[in-house]
């Protein structure tokens, strides 16, 4: 590894949006496929390489593949503890996972237990001693509409209440052309009004507006992506001033726009814009496995497509502890770390 390389390796991080079945690894991926052989899947049907893109859709079919090889709690445990070391071993101090509870009846999985095993990960992960703290977003899938989002805030709810403060939010994902955020609107409220934090895929698609105006108005505690809000990207000044206003951070990822086809190439990625604001904003990887990136590689891509110094970088992720959802006792030792991490020449 080269000395520059090694930097964003070392580079303590914090990674605040990550699907966790978007997240699952190569190495993780051939155990599954093992594990099902039946299945009849092959590696290159779970992830896109180097150079290649899809359109978003092509993407979301992707997950649905992924999703038939992780359909049993062991399954989820397995993926969960890998991801987990995973992002330890790249330097990130602070995870949020974020994932869609799924009952499958073959298996006898249900929401809550799979939710549980989530749990249980982050759970052993601690006990083995990994310098991260975990903390879970239950995910809302946009496509299954009003009553799945009440049903899953209520869940959330009562593990926010019963996990030790592992559950502290809520996200809403999926894919960005089907469904209506209107609908969505009193479960997301509910979920705020007891005190679950909201990150929200925003305008990752072109035609969203009036739903990105809508659901800035709850107002979201994070925004996920934010690809077309601002007026140069077909948005409004109108709801930039909103975003700005309540200073909503946001979870930018790189590799993930640029592949999934929503960003045409990096140096045109909206961090720029929102970095130049002076914006609080977050890199982050959306979906490891499925991008096959890694935090440390999406920092050093946003540092050589923007110019940004050492110093800069050290700075954008330190102030990333400011955007989490955890308790204000774990962030005050996330800042500690990074203040004894920080080396002497920045
Ligand atoms: C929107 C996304 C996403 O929940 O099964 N997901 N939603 N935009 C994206 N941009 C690429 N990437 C992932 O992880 C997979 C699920 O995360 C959401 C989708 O709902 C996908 O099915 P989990 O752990």
């Amino acid at each position: 590894m080269d000395e520059n390389a090694r930097f964003y390796r070392e580079l303590p991080k914090v990674e605040l949006h990550a699907h966790l079945n978007g997240s699952v690894s190569f190495v993780t991926m051939e155990k599954l496929i093992n594990r099902k052989p039946h299945l009849n899947i092959e590696k290159s049907m779970t992830a896109i390489g180097k150079g290649q893109r899809r359109t978003l859709d092509e993407c979301f079919e992707v997950f649905k593949v992924i999703h038939k090889l992780v359909n049993t709690e062991e399954d989820i445990l397995m993926v969960a503890t890998d991801v987990i070391r995973e992002f330890a071993a790249d330097g990130v101090k602070y995870l949020e996972l974020r994932s869609t509870p799924r009952e499958e009846k073959d298996t006898r999985l249900t929401k809550q237990s799979y939710i549980e095993t989530v749990i249980r990960a982050i759970q052993q992960c601690k006990n083995e001693g990994l310098d991260i703290d975990v903390r879970f977003l239950v995910a809302i899938d946009r496509r299954n509409g009003t009553e799945v989002a009440m049903e899953t805030v209520k869940l959330a709810e009562e593990f926010m209440l019963s996990s030790g403060g592992q559950v502290v939010g809520i996200d809403l994902s999926g894919d960005p052309k089907v469904g209506h955020g209107k609908y969505l609107l009193p479960a997301l409220e509910k979920a705020k009004n007891c005190g679950l934090k909201l990150s929200l895929h925003l305008s990752e698609v072109p035609s969203q507006l009036e739903e990105t105006d809508l659901l800035l108005n709850l107002p979201p505690d994070r925004i996920g992506h934010g690809t077309f809000l601002h007026p140069e990207m077909g948005g409004t000044q109108h709801l930039v001033d909103k975003v700005v206003k309540n200073r909503i951070p946001l979870e930018l990822c790189l590799t993930s726009n640029v592949k999934g086809q929503t960003v045409q190439n990096y140096s045109q990625h909206h961090f720029r814009y929102w970095y130049q604001l002076g914006h609080p904003c977050v890199i982050c990887t959306d979906d490891k496995g499925v991008f096959c990136t890694d935090l440390s590689q999406e920092y050093q891509l946003a540092a050589a497509t923007f110019n940004l110094s050492h110093e800069a970088v050290w700075k954008l992720s330190q102030q990333a502890v400011d955007c989490i959802f955890a308790e204000e006792a774990l962030k005050e030792q996330l800042k500690e770390k990074w203040t004894k991490l920080q080396p002497q020449v920045l």
